[in-house]
């Protein structure tokens, strides 16, 4: 079944959104595969962002992630990729649709609290990047029947 890498950002952690942002996807039926607190160092940082690594940002960001901890995650589901991305908002958490986490929760691009992979291709990859495969568990929600027909 299709998965996703979710992070919630140093700034999520620090401003107690873990419990809100879990909720968020446990409620909406997801299923959470792999969890864990990380201290990120810079070449994972780096790794992860590396797309972005000739943007003028790319420095503040490797340095913001890596500046506390974060919870890395990654939710089952199916379409998961495409509506994790719907669940967080746009990237610019002043253009985010309230509703959405960022929409609800932040004012500004470089706090925006959240990661989600931007397509199932990414999601495989980042999940390589984050999670060896003894971290990822695959087990059968006792709710299943009553979250898809
Ligand atoms: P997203 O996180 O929505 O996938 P992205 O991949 O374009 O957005 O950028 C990755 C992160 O980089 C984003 O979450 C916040 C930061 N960022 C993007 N554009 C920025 C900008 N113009 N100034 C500062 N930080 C930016
Ligand atoms: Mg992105």
């Amino acid at each position: 079944m299709e998965r996703s890498f979710i992070m919630i950002k140093p700034d999520g952690v620090q401003r107690n959104l873990v419990g809100e942002v879990i909720r968020r996807f446990e409620t909406k039926g997801f299923t959470l595969v792999g969890l864990k607190l990380v201290s990120v160092s810079r070449d994972l940082a780096e790794k992860h962002y590396g797309v972005h690594k000739e943007r003028p940002f790319f420095g503040g960001l490797v340095d913001f992630i890596c500046s506390g901890p974060v919870v890395a995650m990654v939710w089952q589901g199916d379409g998961v990729v495409a509506s994790a991305r719907k669940l967080i908002g746009a990237t610019n958490p002043l253009n985010a649709e309230p509703g959405t986490i960022r929409g609800d929760f932040g004012v500004s691009v470089g706090r925006n609290i959240i990661h989600g992979s931007d397509a199932i291709e990414t999601a495989q990859t980042e999940i390589k990047l984050w999670f060896s495969d003894s971290e990822l568990v695959s087990w059968e929600p006792c709710n299943k029947a009553w979250l898809y027909e």
